[in-house]
């Protein structure tokens, strides 16, 4: 139910955000353009799952603005939702009810990067992809990369702790973002904008907006530490018979490859068919296999890196550690690799809608998961190849060097009876692992009502305290997280 404390938009409300951003581009106006096509992207969330009716996105062009913005809203109860890229997997990024878009589309400078330290400050609405373009002109890498890199963020991405696919390697947001410029609900600017990698005064309070998906204040600027770009790069993709192979060629990799090893990710046999059926492209292994991997290499000696991998594929074939597997030869074919990995989320999408679940579990008992949710919807005759079953087939993948599954149910329509079977039965699982429910996607609205399955009451209750403090007035996209 909306809350009836936030106040409803009106013309007064309109025309106070008109006068002060100005330029039309600055301001979608629902009001004026009832049930406007230009507001509806804003309103619905990447996977068309959850959808909102906002009649208002503003898209602020300075912090000063957002400050402006936000105390405006918090003395006028009016409830905002921020919003980056909207690429978010959990409904977060989109209003429930009536909330305010704040977008950050505008806000796209690079402030500054230095060369020695690597530490690059820019606005927060930088889309990833153009500031990984960005540092490899300077020869530097942004310390994430994934799938929606040309769609989502860095402020989005900050505000998500989003892992991706070489957390591995660089380690987690919390690590690498240095500094802060955030807009608290009451319009105070928090310039925590430090560029310094060791900084012992005090709570290290930008923690709290890093993963706070939107709930305390608005992400304006972020500064990052970002690593030197490897000249060298590799990637492989092989075929393997089980897990357990899996998990074997995983500590090899860390073994023989340690340094240069940036990614080290999981496709089973099933998604990659699905990848196949979905886009009609040659997979890069002839046969097919229950399982795949990709491995990315990265570092500074092109001769030394070649020779470490080609020795590692060695010893994993001769061992029958793989069945198969195939090495890039050059960029297009590291691409090629690379899009079997990347593509899952979008292709599974393509028979209706999918149930998402992004899991962090003890690595020997990730794939039991699936095969466990596979029974159970296939003995319920949920499972099958024509319309009369709702589900395609139930599938896994991640990112194995954090632990992380992409448990995905691609279905045909959403439905209650396989919602009831994934539900609590999924969580209880993890649950009784000591897994986490939300491994880097967060919590939205989505995954909201299942947080006691990986916190405490006395964690969540701390929580609450934290968002009572910093939003009194519960006007940071409310209805979701806490
Ligand atoms: P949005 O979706 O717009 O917002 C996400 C949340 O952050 C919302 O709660 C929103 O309110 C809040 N928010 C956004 N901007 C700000 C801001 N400036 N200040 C405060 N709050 C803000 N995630 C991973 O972790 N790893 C992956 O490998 C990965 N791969 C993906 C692949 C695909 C194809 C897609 C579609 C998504 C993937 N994601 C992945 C999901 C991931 O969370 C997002 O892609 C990304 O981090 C969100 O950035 P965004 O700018 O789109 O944020
Ligand atoms: C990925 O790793 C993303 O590809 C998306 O985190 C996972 O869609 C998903 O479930
Ligand atoms: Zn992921």
């Amino acid at each position: 139910r909306r809350n009836s404390k936030y106040a409803k938009l009106s013309q007064e409300h309109v025309e106070y955000f008109q006068k002060l951003l100005g330029s039309e581009s600055a301001i979608i106006d629902g009001l004026s353009k009832k049930a406007s096509e230009d507001i509806e992207p804003f309103n619905s969330d990447w996977m068309r799952k959850y959808r909102g009716h906002a009649q208002l996105v503003l898209k602020p062009k300075s912090t000063e603005e957002v400050s402006k913005i936000l105390k405006y809203c918090n003395d006028n109860l009016l409830a905002v939702v921020p919003q980056g890229g909207n690429t978010g997997l959990v409904g977060g990024s989109v209003p429930v009810f009536d909330e305010i878009v704040i977008n950050l589309q505008k806000m796209n400078g690079i402030r500054s990067f230095d060369e020695v330290s690597g530490v690059l400050v820019a606005d927060a609405g930088v889309i990833l992809e153009v500031a990984d373009s960005f540092l490899a002109e300077k020869n530097h890498i942004f310390p994430l990369d994934l799938g929606a890199k040309g769609s989502c963020q860095i402020g989005g991405n900050v505000a998500t702790n989003a892992g991706g696919l070489r957390l591995l390697r660089y380690g987690s947001l919390h690590g690498n973002v240095l500094g802060i410029e955030a807009v608290l609900p009451d319009g105070t600017i928090m310039d925590d904008l430090s560029k310094l990698r060791k900084n012992n005064t005090g709570y290290d309070l930008k923690q709290l907006f890093i993963g706070g998906e939107g709930t305390i204040g608005i992400i304006t600027g972020i500064s990052i530490i970002c690593p030197q770009r490897s000249s060298a790069t590799n990637v492989a993709y092989f075929g393997l018979e089980s897990y357990e192979k899996v998990q074997q060629a995983f500590r090899e990799a860390k073994g023989q490859l340690s340094e240069i090893l940036s990614a080290f990710e999981l496709m089973d046999g099933r998604s990659q068919k699905l990848v196949n059926q979905a886009t009609n492209k040659k997979m890069p292994l002839e046969e097919e296999h229950p399982f795949y991997c990709l491995i990315e290499t990265s570092g500074s000696n092109t001769d030394h890196d070649s020779e470490k991998l080609q020795t590692f594929l060695e010893h994993v074939m001769e061992t029958s550690i793989i069945s198969d597997g195939v090495l890039a030869q050059d960029q297009t074919q590291v691409q090629e690799l690379w899009s079997c990995r990347e593509g899952i989320p979008e292709c599974l999408g393509h028979w209706g809608g999918v149930y998402k679940y992004d899991l962090s579990l003890p690595i020997s008992a990730m794939y039991d998961l699936v095969d466990d949710v596979r029974d159970r919807l296939t003995k319920a005759g949920m499972v099958g190849n024509d319309e009369s079953h709702p589900v395609v087939d139930v599938v896994g993948y991640g990112h194995m060097g954090d632990s992380n599954l992409h448990l995905n149910v691609p279905v045909r329509r959403y439905d209650r009876g396989v919602e009831k079977l994934l539900e609590p039965f999924v969580y209880e699982w993890v649950q009784s692992k000591d897994g986490s429910i939300s491994a880097e996607h967060g919590l939205g609205i989505a995954k909201k009502p299942f947080i006691g399955y990986s916190r405490s009451d006395t964690m969540i209750k701390l929580m609450k305290q934290i968002k009572d403090l910093y939003d009194p007035n519960g006007i940071m996209n409310p209805y979701k997280y806490i």
